[in-house]
Order: structure tokens, then C-alpha cells, then sequence
């Protein structure tokens, strides 16, 4: 049996409860069979059985009173995956669905995602099952400051550096900076994603989206193409997907589908992007109001369509896990799909992800693809340690010079390794070496 095979065989047997952690870790080790298998220097300190297991897997209990004094317990997590190459760096997601495998897989795709950027974060994920939808500002306050009053003693601007990810925006942040700060007596850049009069960063709240659209371009630019007049569906309405739709629509695509819980918009003349920033950011709302706003839209509630059967060149998934199943990736590339880019983390099923790479569509996985909101994040530190802050322009240009230099690394990788075209196998390899290598510098730890 091959090494990787043995790690994949016992992940299986341990993890037989945790399906979403080990459909990321099962990718990234098939990706590596061709560098670990032909070199038993992995083998010999066991890096993959390493690299798989987190370094620290913390859970907690979160009390927390409701508007009408109900005591409310949710659960909070943090898995601190890997410290090879910086402190434990990645978001925080609060929604009903959150378990241990869900943040399992994020950390994991973490750590290949923050190497990909270049800078100096290592990998790691947390959050709860608390869902914010539906309380008021007094009660999300109130769970944010319980989760940090637990939290706190895990992390710090050297060790683990949290921010945004699903259900947590720039207010969820704001609450829980100012419990830290409370508790520890320190104004520290512990969180990123923070509001810009208290240490946050220019451009870090467009930065996912933002970066997502500048690798495509990327990709357009090297086939001589562009966004110009290319129809594109965007699922999500939340924060990745509000700022990729902004940015294809200043390069000139036609964003025309958007999509939250309930369901999906279809707007051939085009999203307008003021109706939907007025419904998810200021009103909090769904987006069954779109259709009421604009009368040549079409509303489509759950389960009576799917957002993948409308006709587009350009698909970018910015939702959520799995939302994009093998039926999915067959009605788009039928209607003539070219390119699909990962907003959200693993959004592809893995037999649609391996279909769209098996048809020729330009596909690129989240870990490269949605790497822009934690490189910005990097950023956002680089300016908390020097106490200063960079310009709008000037974070925009270094995001896009890591998205542009993203692109590159994955597409050499693929090259090298004989499998031109495949990102999915460039990101995980690229992702994987300099963390590897570090490991293998740092002693068995
Ligand atoms: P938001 O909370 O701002 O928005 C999430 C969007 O996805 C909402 O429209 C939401 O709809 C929808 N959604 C979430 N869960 C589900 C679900 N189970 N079924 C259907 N729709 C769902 O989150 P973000 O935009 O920040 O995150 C979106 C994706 O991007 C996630 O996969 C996240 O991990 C990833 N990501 C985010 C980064 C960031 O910087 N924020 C960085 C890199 C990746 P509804 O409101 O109805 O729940
Ligand atoms: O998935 C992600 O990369 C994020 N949610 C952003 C993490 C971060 O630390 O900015």
C-alpha cells in the first residue's frame, strides 16, 4: 500500500463521522501521491500523519442570555491546525451547521491556502453553531462577547489571529474586539476584518471577492480574453459574492444570478448590486425582495431550480460548501460553461469538481481562488506591527500582485507534474511544499 493510501485508509477509520474533513484532506492527499510517494524522506517523519492531525483542537461551551432572559448554551470551536510557517490564521463562522468536520475541513484547506499567498500565517479555523439570523444587535453582542470570554485565552496577535468567515461580519468582529480588549487590557491586532477607525485595513472587506475576479482575469488575460460581455452567475449574497459581483461588473461582465437560503435570483439585464447591498447589508434581508424591485427578475424558491441551470460563461460559487453537486457542473458545462472559480471554500462536490477538470473547464479550486480575503488579512497584521495604514490603492495593488502571483505558482505547479490545467493538483502541491518544507526544517513537532 502506498503512503498516501495508509494516511487516507486511516483518516477514514478515525474520521468515519467527520464526511466534510475528509473530503478536503482525501483531495489534497490524492493531489500529493506524486511528490510523497517517490520520496521516503515524508515518510520517514511521518509528515502527512502530522499534517492531518490539528496541532490543537479547542472546544467550549458558550452561555449567553437572550432578549427575553432565556439562557442560551451554543457550542464554539477553534482548531489550530498548523503553526509551520506563522501563527494559526482563518476566520470564524457562526451558523446552525457548524461541527467539528466542517471546521476540520476548513482549518485543513487552510493551511495550503495561507502558504499560497506567501505570507507568513499558518492554518486554522473556528466558530459555532449559533445563528445570527433572526436576533437582534443586543443578542449577537451578547453571544460574541461570551465566545470571546472563552476564546481570549486561546489566541493573540503572535499566536492565532481570527476574523470573518459565514454569519461573521464586521459587526461580529467589533463585539468581539471589544470584549478582548476588556478582558485582556490590550488593544491588540488579534481579529482582522476590523472596522478602519480601530486598526482594520482598507480594501479587506472587498479583498475575497476583489481577489477571486483578479485570478480569473488573470487567467483571461494570459488566453488573450477579458471579462467584457461574458455572462456570469454568482451565487452567495453575502459578503464574497457582493464584491466579486462589483468587481465583474466594473470589469465589464454581466453578473446575472445571485442566491441565498431560500433560493435564487435571475436577472438577464444584469444584478443590480445597490438593491442587494441595501437588502443584505442595511436591511438584513432576503432576497425574495430582488424580484419585487426589478420586474424583469426572476425569484425561484429552493427546491424549485437550480442557480447552476442558467446559461453563462463564467460560474463563481460563493456560498457555501457542496452547493454545487455532479448534475450541477453537467448543466453548465451543456450550456457552454468556460471557467468556474471558487468563492466559497469547496463549494464543488468532488465528482463535479473532477468533472469540470476532466471536460477542460478552467477550474479554480477555493484555496487558491478565494486566498485574497486572508492574504488582505496578512496585510491587515503588516500594518497592526508597524502601527500605520496603507492606502486603499496601495492594499489593492498588493492583494492583486498575490492573486496574479497565486495563478502563476498553481499553473507552474500543474506544469511541472505533468498535468497542465489542473489546478486543483498545482494548488495543493504549491501549497503543500512550503509547508512541508518547513516542517521538515522544524524537528519532529
Ligand atoms: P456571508 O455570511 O457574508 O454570506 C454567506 C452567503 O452564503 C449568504 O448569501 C448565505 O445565505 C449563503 N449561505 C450560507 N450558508 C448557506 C447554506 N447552507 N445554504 C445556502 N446558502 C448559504 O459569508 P461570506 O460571503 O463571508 O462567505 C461565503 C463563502 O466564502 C464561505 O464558504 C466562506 O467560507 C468563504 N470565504 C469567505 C471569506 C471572507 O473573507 N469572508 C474568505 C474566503 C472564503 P443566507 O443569508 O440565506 O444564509
Ligand atoms: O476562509 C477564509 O479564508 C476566511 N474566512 C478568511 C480568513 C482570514 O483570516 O481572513
Amino acid at each position: 500500500m502506498s503512503y498516501v493510501d495508509k494516511i487516507i485508509a486511516d483518516l477514514e477509520k478515525k474520521n468515519a463521522d467527520q464526511p466534510e474533513f475528509l473530503q478536503a484532506a482525501k483531495e489534497v492527499l490524492n493531489s500529493l501521491r506524486v511528490v510523497v510517494d517517490s520520496d521516503k524522506t515524508y515518510e520517514s517523519v511521518a509528515l502527512l500523519e502530522r499534517l492531518v492531525e490539528p496541532e490543537r483542537t479547542i472546544q467550549f461551551r458558550v452561555p449567553w442570555v437572550d432578549d427575553s432572559g432565556k439562557v442560551q448554551v451554543n457550542r464554539g470551536y477553534r482548531v489550530e491546525y498548523n503553526s509551520a510557517i506563522g501563527p494559526y490564521k482563518g476566520g470564524l463562522r457562526f451558523h446552525p451547521s457548524v461541527n467539528l468536520s466542517i471546521i476540520k475541513f476548513l482549518g485543513f484547506e487552510q493551511i495550503f491556502k495561507n502558504s499560497l499567498t506567501g505570507l507568513p500565517i499558518g492554518g486554522g479555523k473556528g466558530g459555532s453553531d449559533f445563528d445570527p439570523k433572526g436576533k437582534s444587535d443586543n443578542e449577537v453582542m451578547s453571544f460574541c462577547q461570551a465566545f470571546m470570554t472563552e476564546l481570549q485565552r486561546h489566541i493573540g496577535p503572535d499566536t492565532d489571529v481570527p476574523a470573518g468567515d459565514i454569519g461573521v461580519g464586521g459587526r461580529e468582529i467589533g463585539f468581539m474586539f471589544g470584549q478582548y480588549k476588556r478582558i485582556k487590557n490590550a488593544f491588540q491586532g488579534v481579529l482582522t476584518g476590523k472596522g478602519l477607525t480601530w486598526g482594520g485595513s482598507l480594501a479587506r472587506t472587498e479583498a475575497t471577492g476583489y481577489g477571486l475576479v483578479y485570478m480569473v482575469e488573470e487567467y483571461l488575460n494570459t488566453i488573450g480574453d477579458s471579462f467584457k460581455g461574458k455572462n456570469v452567475a454568482i451565487s452567495g449574497s453575502g459578503n464574497v459574492a457582493i464584491f466579486a459581483t462589483q468587481k465583474v461588473q466594473e470589469l465589464g461582465g454581466n453578473v446575472i444570478t445571485m442566491t441565498d437560503s431560500n433560493g435564487f435570483v435571475h436577472h438577464p439585464a444584469g444584478i443590480n448590486l445597490d438593491t442587494i447591498k441595501h437588502i443584505k447589508l442595511v436591511k438584513r434581508g432576503r432576497l425574495t425582495d430582488y424580484a419585487s424591485k426589478h420586474g424583469d427578475a426572476v425569484h425561484k424558491e429552493t427546491g424549485t431550480g437550480r442557480v447552476w441551470d442558467v446559461p453563462v460563461d463564467i460560474a463563481l460559487p460563493c456560498a457555501t460548501q457542496n452547493e454545487l453537486n455532479l448534475n450541477d457542473a453537467k448543466a453548465l458545462l451543456k450550456n457552454g460553461v468556460k471557467i468556474v472559480g471558487e468563492g466559497a471554500n469547496m463549494p464543488s462536490t468532488q465528482d463535479a469538481a473532477d468533472f469540470f477538470i476532466e471536460n477542460k473547464v478552467s477550474f479554480f479550486p477555493g484555496k487558491a481562488a478565494n486566498a485574497g480575503g486572508v492574504g488582505t488579512s496578512a496585510l491587515e497584521m503588516s500594518q497592526n506591527s508597524e502601527r500605520l495604514s496603507w492606502s486603499f490603492d496601495e492594499v489593492n495593488a498588493k492583494l492583486k500582485g498575490i492573486m496574479v502571483d497565486i495563478f502563476h505558482n498553481i499553473d507552474d505547479a500543474a506544469k511541472e507534474y505533468g498535468e497542465d490545467g489542473n489546478y486543483i493538483l498545482g494548488a495543493n502541491i504549491a501549497g503543500f511544499k512550503k509547508v512541508a518544507q518547513a516542517m521538515l526544517d522544524q524537528g519532529i513537532i
